[in-house]
């Protein structure tokens, strides 16, 4: 196992830097160092956890630049995209977390039905204990530090185990965390690939929050099992997008570009399938082509709307992807190969004739590839969309709102947009999540600290009266039991009274009696 990961520049391929691997002895430390910080950070009250967080808001925003330039350098994407998707997610979710955390996690009196008389229920919640989060190298910043964030808040200490291509945004993390009044261990970053993530899986840790593939999101559950702990599996995504015939066709395709290239199309809620109605398919070719043709590829000095693809696996996938539509009959209007320069680039590309047997239909390409397919209905486009294992994002577009909120809903995915792509996951007070193959839980809203903490019920009684009704002894209460539960479940509660009362009387007698014995055994 090399115990270093070697990093190198997605724009020029040169190395930047090595790091150290995390031996899966030091996983173990690690994860004790962040039980022995749990009972301090707990302890603190949740206005003082996130009043230690907020600095993190003032340093990133006091400096925010200087980490986008290392984010972008870490992933080749633009400046912009490190700035604005990447650190610019923190002071956001931040300032959400303030206001709504101490609402959310207090505990709360809830209504007691009225065959309970004279008890008081409540809802209280508490932190799991260390989380292991295990993050991509799409978004590497982004989610990894909300999820640790959320789990903070939520009163667990937490492992972060960023992926190994993209360490320096670890780094990052390791060093903001660094910076705040933290008891030592809250949080511990780990480097390294999956065998430091399955050695993450096999410590004692309480839950573990994953977001990656598929195929490792499995891998993850499974060690989860053998505990067993809470899993969230944030996974991939294959995201329609549904353009009506009425729909702003320039809008549309604006959409589509945006939302299908940004960080050159890796990201799981990147628009990969989309399905035109017939009436509006030539013109919205035409609209996207324009669209394709004015998107600047380069790498972050080069004031590019879009960069390379993070890794060579990636760019391999991506054009396994073009290669098989096209042998198996799509059309390439534009794009289609890679970029003749250092580094991992291609060229935005637009896919014709594509038909759900195509691998760029089936799997996630997670590169800048726009699959077209048209469409007689937006049923049949619905059937369609919901017709596949992931289920993550969609979009709806039609100059018709309550028309697309209808058709949102007729679709089988953890977040719909109408009109508008992508800016959802980053809307901090809705859950973010999948279903089907694109994972399960959600992160992000109330949700978003819920996932991290356990659920407790309480309810209060007074001590003033002896017994219950219901208690022992049974004797002589057989038919009164009967009739109270008979009343109450039917909703005549007053009725009840009466057989109450008898029971009471019952008990409050055999008590008296056993007073009586001379035993009082
Ligand atoms: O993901 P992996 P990769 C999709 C995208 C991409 C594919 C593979 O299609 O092409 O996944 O990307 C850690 N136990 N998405 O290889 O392997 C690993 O070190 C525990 C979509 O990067 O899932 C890294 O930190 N951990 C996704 C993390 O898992 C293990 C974003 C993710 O790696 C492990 C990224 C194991 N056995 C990729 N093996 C999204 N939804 O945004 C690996 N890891």
């Amino acid at each position: 196992m090399a115990d270093v990961i070697t990093k190198t520049s997605p724009v020029s391929g040169e190395k930047l830097a090595e790091f150290p691997i995390t031996a899966p002895e030091e996983v173990e430390a690690a994860v004790s160092r962040a039980r022995q910080a749990f009972a301090a950070w707990s302890a603190r009250p949740v206005e003082q956890r996130l009043a230690t967080l907020m600095k993190l808001q003032v340093e990133i925003l006091a400096r925010g630049e200087d980490y986008a330039a290392r984010i972008s350098q870490d992933t080749g994407k633009p400046l912009v995209d490190s700035l604005l998707t990447e650190l610019m997610s923190i002071p956001l979710f931040l300032s959400h977390y303030r206001k709504l955390a101490p609402k959310v996690l207090r505990r709360r009196k809830v209504a007691t039905p009225l065959y309970f008389p004279g008890k008081k229920s409540y809802i209280e919640y508490f932190p799991m204990g260390v989380v292991g989060v295990i993050s991509p190298w799409n978004f590497p910043f982004q989610l990894s530090m909300v999820p640790v964030i959320s789990a903070l808040i939520a009163g667990n200490t937490v492992v972060l185990k960023p992926s190994e291509l993209t360490p320096i945004s670890g780094e990052i993390a390791r060093e903001l965390f660094g910076l705040l009044d933290l008891p030592a261990g809250t949080v511990e970053v780990i480097q390294g690939d999956g065998r430091t993530g399955a050695a993450l899986c096999r410590a004692e840790v309480d839950k573990i929050f994953f977001t990656g593939s598929v195929a490792t999101g499995r891998k993850v559950m499974a060690a989860a099992a053998d505990k067993p702990i809470p899993v969230e599996l944030e996974l991939g995504g294959k995201d329609a997008m549904i353009v009506c015939a009425d729909a702003n066709l320039l809008r549309a395709a604006k959409g589509a570009v945006w939302g299908g290239l940004l960080n050159c199309g890796q990201v799981c809620t990147s628009v990969e399938r989309i399905f035109v109605e017939s009436a509006v398919f030539e013109r919205f070719v035409e609209l996207l082509e324009q669209e394709l043709a004015a998107v600047r590829v380069g790498g972050p000095d080069e004031r590019a709307d879009m960069g390379p693809l993070v890794f060579a696996g990636q760019l391999e996938t991506v054009e396994r992807h073009v290669r098989e539509a096209r042998a198996a009959g799509a059309r390439v209007v534009a794009g289609g190969e890679r970029l003749d320069r250092p580094g991992q680039f291609y060229a935005p590309t637009l896919l014709l004739d594509v038909t759900p047997e195509m691998s760029v239909y089936r799997e996630e390409t997670f590169g800048p590839v726009l699959p077209l397919i048209r469409v007689d209905s937006v049923d049949e486009a619905i059937r369609l969309a919901n017709a596949h294992s992931f289920g993550l994002t969609a979009s709806v577009w039609t100059a018709d709102r309550a028309r697309g909120l209808s058709i949102a809903s007729r679709l089988e995915c953890g977040q719909v947009m109408v009109n508008d792509v992508l800016s959802s996951v980053g809307n901090p007070a809705l859950p973010f999540g999948g279903v089907k193959s694109s994972g399960f839980g959600r992160y992000h809203g109330p949700d978003g600290l819920l996932t991290f903490v356990h659920t407790k019920a309480i309810m209060v009684s007074g001590d003033k009266a002896a017994s219950e009704p219901f208690w022992f002894p049974y004797e002589k209460k057989y038919a009164d039991m009967l009739e109270t539960f008979r009343f109450m479940l039917g909703g005549k509660l007053l009725k009840a009274l009466g057989p109450l009362r008898r029971l009471n009387r019952i008990n409050a007698e055999a008590q008296a009696a056993r007073e009586r014995r001379p035993d009082k055994g």
